[in-house]
């Protein structure tokens, strides 16, 4: 993770030369954690504590690479403007951080701070990632914003001067408070955050708050009466830190305050107020009393915030499974390593790199989860037992707690979940906590009970999903669950030439996911002609006999039809029974080495007269059914282990258009709840 700092002296004199020193020393400090960027702010002209808007002027500085390349262009920069450096300066509120790119590529502009557009009257450093900053973006783009970065962090500075300028127009009350205003932003934000403000409307006051990620507070005062708390109204000299990590604090002072989740520090006048906020939606959130005019300009947001977040879609499904390229694309960012010849190309997964070597020595691998997330580690599963070398079995969450399935200290027990509230999986992972498993989570929703209790893990970063029937979550789980079997396999001399074919397909295999998307109106022919159908079966093996899973989970889940994915390699020990003229046989047979024994599958299905629609490797119809299917889908092929978030899409795209047709609430089938959180 990457790093974020604050300095804010107060009635204690200090030179603008010796700010720069301790928010450059700051960020050194916190170099060890790697980063790809990172820029300050301080301002310009005298500060005092009474110093107002007219006579403060942010100035901003960001770079690419190295913190000692910030350094040199900033002292490069200052020289230039004449700003003077030995001023002394009673109170200042600086800003810096590092950043690792999540969402847009390492440069200036998308370094933080980022700000509120000319001016820089709002200025905000971000740690973490904010999921929803696409819908956030596309209503701050309505009313006149302008963005320069593609960060998903330059929502929220132009969100706090939104709601400032909406609430300040308001009919001339009491001006809102930097925290309330703040407070205000959260409550739209989210995804995970440690986050400093900076004003010029609010001199020399700084707010921070966190969710999800760390951020601390150290306090050093220069009084004798010191009262010990954080919370102190004096207005003795102090100097005020804040960082995302101890390690740039101990040299100042070793009074600390981790920060809680949604907590709110406001930094005004010497003193330290601690506020708890609550982001959630509905409700009122926040300690604070509003102003109504802050109230009116949120309300008037929430509202279009709901309107635009399904954008030209009628469906949320339908809009999530169209947008996987994208967020596969957010799943991989900042993870996939193709660069430098001496280390050529690898994977890198923040959350695991210190829990490797532990994962390796582990004696067996559990996949945990439910449904879909359940069905997603199965399409992991060989390639997981490929390159590691590791026993991986395959647990859904109930029945492990059915049977109180063994579970050891040796091993490593992997829970995937989109929410990571499933109740289940939480039940399972509290069982195997208790049993001193090595817990490892892949979640979706960052601070979420499962991210939380897990030892380590992998956030999937695939974006907000509301359809209850998991798409894009689906994909962007197996893709993680494939970079974490190249990161537990680690890299040998033999195995090399593989990985390096599945990290190429990695990074192509989001355009491919767009070829297949064209497939559209295929599958709503094919969906029109199965309209009426009492059921469907799925046959699929090897890599994609998850795969048959989850279609056919799509299918019964949101066209309320009864569909059975089956593995092919069963079907003479039963299922074969089934087959007659009639019933509609989805064949999935795209290349790889499974695909001879699934044209023998298809000839002894064509000889029982079964009604095949075939799914193949693109120009490989004539090849897989001979005979002729009643139906082929043609898909763009990729890397073996890669090809079930390819083949799913069809049969996602023929769910959604079933529903549709046939009727049903696509994005809240019966019976149905997006997270389970009751057994
Ligand atoms: C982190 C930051 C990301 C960016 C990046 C830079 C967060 C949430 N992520 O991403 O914004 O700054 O670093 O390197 O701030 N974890 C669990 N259980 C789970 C999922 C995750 O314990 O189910 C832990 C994981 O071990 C790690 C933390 O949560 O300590 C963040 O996981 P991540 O996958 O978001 O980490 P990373 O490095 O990709
Ligand atoms: N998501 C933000 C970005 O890409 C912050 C990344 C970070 O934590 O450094 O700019
Ligand atoms: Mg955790």
């Amino acid at each position: 993770m990457c790093g974020i700092f604050a300095y804010l002296n107060y009635n204690v004199e200090r030179q603008r030369s010796h700010i720069l020193e301790v928010l450059f020393n700051g960020l050194r400090r916190l170099e060890y954690r790697g980063y790809d960027s990172s820029g300050i702010a301080i301002d310009a002209s005298s500060s005092s504590p009474v110093a107002d808007s007219s006579t403060l002027h942010p100035l901003v500085f960001r770079q690419e690479g190295n913190i000692e390349s910030l350094v040199k262009s900033v002292y490069q920069e200052v020289g230039a403007m004449d700003l003077n450096m030995e001023e002394s300066l009673s109170v200042h509120a600086g800003i810096a951080h590092t950043r690792w790119a999540t969402h847009g590529e390492p440069a200036p502009r998308n370094s933080h701070p980022q700000g509120s557009g000319p001016g820089n009257d709002f200025l905000v450093v971000h740690n973490g990632i904010i999921t929803n900053h696409k819908v956030l973006k596309e209503t701050l783009l309505r009313h006149g914003f302008t963005f320069e970065s593609e960060t998903d962090t330059e929502v929220i500075p132009k969100l706090v001067k939104y709601i400032f300028d909406q609430s300040s127009e308001g009919e001339g009350g009491q001006a809102a408070t930097f925290s309330q205003v703040v407070i205000e932003v959260l409550r739209h934000l989210e995804g995970a955050y440690a986050l400093i403000f900076k004003s010029k409307h609010y001199p020399n006051e700084l707010v921070a708050c966190k969710r999800g990620s760390p951020l601390i507070l150290g306090v050093k005062e220069f009084a004798e009466d010191d009262d010990g708390g954080f919370s102190s109204s004096n207005g003795n000299p102090k100097e005020l830190f804040l960082s995302s990590d101890e390690s740039a604090l101990v040299e100042h002072t070793k009074r600390v305050l981790r920060l809680q989740d949604d907590e709110l520090v406001h930094l005004k006048d010497g003193r330290v107020s601690i506020l708890k906020f609550s982001s959630d939606r509905g409700r009122s959130g926040g300690v604070l009393r509003r102003s109504t005019s802050v109230q009116s300009a949120l309300s008037v947001l929430e509202m279009e915030v709901e309107q635009i977040n399904k954008g030209t879609y009628k469906h949320y499904m339908q809009k999530e499974i169209h947008e996987q390229p994208e967020s596969l694309n957010t799943t991989m960012r900042g993870r996939l390593i193709r660069g430098g010849s001496s280390n050529g190309k690898n994977v890198l997964l923040g959350g695991l790199k210190d829990h490797l070597r532990t994962i390796r020595r582990s004696r067996r691998i559990l996949f945990i989860g439910c449904g879909t997330s359940y069905n997603a580690a199965l399409a992991a599963r060989p390639i997981l037992e490929e390159l590691s070398g590791i026993p991986v079995t395959m647990e859904i969450a109930s029945d492990l707690l059915d049977r109180k399935g063994p579970i050891y200290r040796e091993d490593t027990a992997v829970f995937v979940s989109q929410s990571g509230e499933t109740a289940d999986t939480l039940n399972a992972l509290e069982y195997a906590l208790d049993n001193g498993a090595l817990c490892v989570g892949i979640t979706n929703a960052v601070g979420s009970a499962i991210a939380r209790k897990t030892h380590c893990g992998v956030h999937i970063n695939a974006g907000c999903e509301i359809g209850v029937a998991s798409t894009k979550a689906y994909t962007s789980q197996i893709v993680v669950m494939a970079m974490l079997a190249l990161a537990i396999g680690g890299n040998t001399i033999s195995n090399q030439s593989r990985r390096e074919a599945i990290i190429d397909g990695l990074f192509d295999l989001p355009n491919k996911v767009r070829e297949v998307l064209k497939l559209n109106q295929e599958m709503r022919d094919l969906a029109s002609q199965l309209v009426a159908e009492q059921s469907l079966l799925m046959f699929g093996r090897g890599y994609n006999y998850a795969t048959a899973l989850e279609g056919a989970l799509k299918v019964k889940e949101v066209a309320l039809m009864h569909t059975e994915g089956i593995l092919a390699g069963e079907m003479k020990h039963g299922p074969l029974a089934l087959v007659d003229e009639n019933l509609p046989i989805i064949v999935i047979a795209t290349h790889d080495s499974c695909f001879s024994k699934q044209q023998s599958v298809i000839q002894q299905l064509h000889a029982r007269k079964g009604r095949l629609i075939v799914m193949c490797s693109r120009g490989g119809a004539a090849s897989v059914c001979p005979g002729g299917a009643s139906r082929v889908i043609e898909v763009p092929q990729v890397e073996d282990c890669l090809q079930p978030v390819i083949n799913i899409v069809p049969l996602q795209l023929l769910a959604y258009h079933l529903t549709v047709l046939r009727g049903y609430n696509v994005d809240q089938p019966r019976n149905l709840a997006k997270s389970v959180t009751t057994e």
